[in-house]
């Protein structure tokens, strides 16, 4: 189902000029509200009438998460505080949290991008959602709330966690769409098959998971273990929450609410723009919001544009889903390294379940070590150590021949693996550089 066909659907021109029109009355607001802004525009040299095409935007100063934390808790701020109704913040796992302040209006646009991508996923008013997301500062929780509610849909506010309680839910009260992070999605199903559920036989038939990097292999299982559709969704703090891309009935390329959230692809080193389908760095300006609109934001995640018509009529531009980002790419040894490329080669080996550590050591010879942990699927765990053996070394080399790097496998037991129920993590550097 297509929330709102008018915006979604919208001929491009028309979305080209709502966006020009959206962008000037931004950077006019922004020059003459936030002094942060006043600033890099004056030294960049660039008044708010310069602004004629989209074009213009590359011209634009970018804001960088560094700007968030020097500017903390309010220092990006574009109105009066007492118009503020709620505030929001990343789980901050380094340094300083980024703060998202929104006023009644920025609510009313995190309601309508999150109808749309629950609706992307199937929901509509007959569905009950059971939201698995954290409550809290964390916008997950709240961000699938305020989407389900505008659908009209019936909300389980669950949170993460306590998962006995939530497989009791799942079989009584109905539930058909679930939202998690995959991570968490994948645990509960272990939990529900240890408990000898069957989930294929409840009433859940899709879900809307996003928050954390999960590959192909991953959505697989999930449908297989649910038995249901599992849908892609995207989004940041400092943009809206969850609710900037989502993906469709396609699962092909997540749509970009780009008549809310303005998308460039830019070349992390350089700052450039790139052309359409070249992978890079993901950057967005916020065209309507009030609280803490941002211009040129580096969101520090890698994709690329997908501008091909889908096939479900929505006329928005496509993302990629995430190749990982420019700061959790490791540097091991000289070569960079995605942990999603990991996951990615992981996939392709049979016996293996989509659970791993990869732990980083430097050895005394001062070179990085890098030891890859990964469960074993249930049924290939045996006491035939030449069968182990045979797998621990098939992982070694399809790691070798894609990464150009050796790395050490050490294979562990089903379920070992510590399980998150928000974003996983999935890599312990233990390097002191
Ligand atoms: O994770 C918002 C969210 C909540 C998105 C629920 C989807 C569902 P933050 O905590 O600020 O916000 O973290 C944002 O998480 O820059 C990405 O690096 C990563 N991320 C979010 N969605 C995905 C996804 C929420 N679908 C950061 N795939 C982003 C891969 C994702 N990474």
């Amino acid at each position: 189902m297509i929330y709102n066909p008018e915006y979604e659907c919208m001929d491009i021109e028309t979305r080209k000029r709502l966006q020009l029109a959206r962008l000037k009355n931004l950077v006019e607001k922004l020059y003459a509200s936030v002094s942060f802004y006043h600033t890099k525009m004056d030294e960049l040299g660039i008044k708010p009438q310069d602004i004629h095409s989209l074009q213009d935007i590359g011209n634009l100063p970018f804001t960088t998460k560094d700007d968030l934390r020097e500017t903390f808790p309010y220092g990006l701020l574009a109105c009066p505080k007492s118009f503020i109704e709620e505030i929001h913040m990343s789980s901050g796992t380094t340094g300083i949290p980024v703060v998202d302040a929104y006023t009644k209006k920025d609510i009313e646009i995190w309601c309508e991008s999150m109808a749309r991508t629950l609706a992307g996923g199937g929901c509509t008013r007959e569905d009950t959602v059971q939201n698995c997301y954290g409550y809290g500062l964390f916008t997950g929780g709240p961000g699938a709330h305020y989407g389900a509610r505008t659908l009209g849909a019936n909300v389980l506010p669950m949170s993460s966690g306590n998962t006995a309680r939530q497989l009791m839910v799942l079989q009584n009260f109905g539930s058909t769409m679930l939202t998690c992070t995959p991570s968490y999605a994948l645990y509960m199903a272990e939990e529900a098959a240890e408990a000898g559920i069957d989930l294929k036989k409840l009433p859940i038939n899709k879900g809307c998971f996003g928050a954390e990097p999960w590959s192909e292999n991953m959505r697989k299982e999930i449908e297989a273990r649910y038995g249901m559709k599992a849908y892609d969704i995207y989004g940041l703090t400092e943009i809206i929450g969850p609710g900037v891309s989502f993906e469709c009935e396609a699962q092909d390329g997540l749509h970009i609410n780009e008549d809310l959230f303005y998308p460039e692809i830019i070349d992390p080193v350089s700052g450039k723009q790139l052309p359409d389908g070249e992978k890079g760095e993901l950057v967005f300006t916020t065209l309507t919001k009030e609280g803490t609109p941002l211009i040129r934001y580096r969101t520090r995640d890698i994709t690329y544009f997908i501008r091909e018509p889908c096939s479900c009529g929505r006329t928005t531009v496509r993302m990629h889903r995430l190749f990982g980002r420019t700061d959790d790419m490791l540097i091991i040894r000289g070569v960079n390294v995605f942990p999603s490329q990991i996951e990615q080669a992981l996939i392709e080996i049979e016996g293996t379940e989509p659970q791993y550590l990869i732990v980083l050591n430097r050895g005394e010879s001062h070179l990085d070590e890098v030891e890859l942990q990964v469960e074993v699927k249930k049924n290939f765990f045996s006491d035939e150590t030449k069968d182990l053996e045979g797998l621990r070394s098939k992982i070694e080399n399809v790691m070798k021949s894609k990464l150009q790097i050796g790395i050490k496998v050490k294979l562990v037991e089903p379920r070992t693996i510590e399980r998150s129920i928000g974003k996983a993590k999935r890599v312990i550097d233990n390097r002191k550089i």
